[in-house]
């Protein structure tokens, strides 16, 4: 079976969502971010990754797979009938990689990783000067769309619904943009979305995470 390492609300929740939309199951492993220990055994997370960083998605024959963009595909890949990622060769596959970068780098790792990781010394000022004008491009992307890609659930948008869910915790208000808000409401009103999240809000409730 698929194992999944993760902490509640962090990126691996992306990962969660596309398992559930695939319909696949996992054994799911919980880590502690701060401590870096697995919570199940006190074992040290390293030994799962070296990177220390979730999600990693330990596959059918042991291997293990890191970075939520190579794992989310992955994942959509098993069950290609969902539709949870275009074929290759498609143009849209690589539209689907175009946001999942976008996603990785330039909301998670350039704002939402510092904000939650980093004391507050001033240093955060740049990023919070830019995460307006870089939640600008997927809000007008989704003004007339209802998914990030073509025209169904992708992992694209397993990865955004959680970016987007971190953005009131991070002190950005997302009401100021009419249509990531409405993007958020429907992604949260899938079954499989509403399940993993409040799959993870109870595990967060037991533990002092930091998610990003
Ligand atoms: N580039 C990685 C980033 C993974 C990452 O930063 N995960 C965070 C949680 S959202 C983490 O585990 N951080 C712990 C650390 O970096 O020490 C990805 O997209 O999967």
């Amino acid at each position: 079976m698929l194992q999944l390492y993760f902490s509640p609300m962090a990126c691996s929740l992306a990962s969660r969502i596309a398992l559930m939309e695939a319909g696949l199951d996992a054994h799911y492993h919980q880590v502690h971010l701060l401590t870096k220990k697995v919570v199940h055994d006190d074992s040290d997370f390293h030994g799962a990754s070296p990177k220390g960083a979730v999600p990693v998605l330990v596959l059918e024959n042991g291997e293990r797979l890191t970075e939520s963009a190579a794992v989310l595909q992955y994942i959509a890949d098993l069950k290609p009938e969902t539709g949870l990622a275009p074929r290759f060769a498609d143009p849209d596959r690589y539209r689907l990689q175009e946001w999942l970068s976008f996603i990785g780098a330039e909301i998670h790792k350039a704002f939402l990783f510092p904000t939650f990781w980093y004391k507050d010394d001033g240093s955060l000022a740049k990023p919070r000067a830019r995460i307006a004008q870089t939640l600008s491009v997927p809000a007008a992307h989704l003004a007339g769309r209802e998914f990030l890609v073509g025209h169904s659930f992708t992992v694209a948008d397993a990865h955004l619904t959680w970016a987007l869910l971190l953005l009131r915790p991070a002190g950005v208000d997302i009401a100021q943009w009419p249509s990531l808000s409405a993007y958020l409401e429907r992604m949260q009103a899938r079954p499989a979305v509403r399940e993993a999240i409040a799959t993870e809000m109870a595990l967060r409730k037991t533990v002092a995470a930091n998610p990003a």
